[in-house]
């Protein structure tokens, strides 16, 4: 007798399974930042722009980019850990020949000061080529772009192993922790290079469905703001549709799912979160989805479609 095959898996084709709860974060501090960052833009050699090697191009914000959209701009395609290495190759030409920028690839979490020295250098080259000169004495660079993609941490590198806490910018792994723009950083000695921190800066309005969701399933908004259980059902959408289905097992399911309720019920049996009344804490396991998803655990992947 012949064994009977598993059915064919097959990803649902829309990403709206679930309506978010809204898909507008745009906190006071963001508009204030903003119109700091226009002010001080007259005085900015060139801006060094952080993205999302998970989002490259939902991660560009162009809102913001009105703020020094006449100054030079080099692009770093931050967290590559979290991506392939041949999509983010993909994503580096793709956006140096359609936008004409340079685009560097980094990990921040290896301090690699070679890498970093480079990026500051294409820096003064860049803003002595606008400036129509060869030397300045000194430069003065914007770090910026959506929140949580590591744009203090890219200043901390430069900062010595000696300084204090209290001399370090500050970072954590949610959106939304640096508030004001920074004083200036001294970063280089030899040319005399300062660097400003900035306010990560989202849309200010809903632009569309898919950037908003984009930008909560990797933490450039906070999940309690599009909802926990909405944010995890869109990042199981890209899961299924770039076929990881590691997650599958992880969850405790015999395979993969279109339905995120049903994955998080089998996963909160597997870390016993239940609610008082012995339910499946869907909610708490859903901040856990989301966390393994965010940190690589179910795959390295990027959600956008490249081909
Ligand atoms: N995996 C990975 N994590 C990174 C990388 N760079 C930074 N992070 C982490 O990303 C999180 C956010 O970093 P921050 O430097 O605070 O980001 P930010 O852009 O300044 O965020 P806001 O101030 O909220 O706009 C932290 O948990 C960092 O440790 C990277 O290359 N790879
Ligand atoms: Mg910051």
């Amino acid at each position: 007798m012949m064994a009977s095959k598993a059915p064919r898996f097959i990803a649902r084709a829309t990403p709206k399974n679930i309506k978010p709860k809204t898909l507008q974060w745009f906190p006071g501090h963001m508009a204030k930042g903003l119109k700091r960052m226009q002010m001080m833009s007259s005085k900015i050699d060139c801006v060094i722009e952080v993205h999302d090697a998970r989002i490259p191009f939902t991660s560009r914000n162009t809102y913001a980019n009105k703020a020094y959209e006449k100054k030079p701009r080099i692009l770093l395609l931050n967290k590559c850990d979290l991506v392939s290495q041949d999509e983010v190759n993909v994503a580096c030409r793709r956006i140096a020949v359609q936008e004409g920028i340079r685009v560097i690839p980094t990990h921040l979490m290896v301090k690699n000061m070679g890498v970093m020295r480079s990026v500051i250098r294409s820096a003064h080259e860049m803003a002595s080529a606008e400036q129509l000169t060869t030397t300045k004495e000194s430069y003065s660079l914007f770090v910026s772009g959506v929140p949580n993609v590591g744009k203090s941490t890219f200043i901390n590198l430069f900062t010595k192993k000696q300084d204090t806490d209290k001399n370090k910018l500050k970072i954590a792994p949610h959106p939304g922790v640096t508030k004001n723009l920074s004083n200036k950083v001294k970063i280089m000695k030899s040319p005399l290079t300062y660097i400003y921190d900035t306010p990560g800066v989202n849309l200010p309005r809903p632009e569309d469905f898919d950037s908003v969701m984009k930008l909560a399933v990797v933490g450039g908004i906070p999940e309690h703001v599009t909802g926990v259980v909405e944010t995890a059902d869109y990042a199981l959408f890209w899961l299924n549709r770039k076929k990881e289905y590691a997650y599958a097992k992880q969850c405790g399911l015999s395979g993969p799912s279109n339905n995120i309720i049903e994955v998080l019920a089998y996963m909160s049996r597997l870390y016993a979160f239940e609610t008082a009344s012995g339910k499946p804490d869907i909610l708490r396991t859903g901040e856990k989805f989301l966390k393994q998803f965010r940190k690589g655990g179910f795959g390295y992947i990027m959600l956008e479609d490249l081909i």
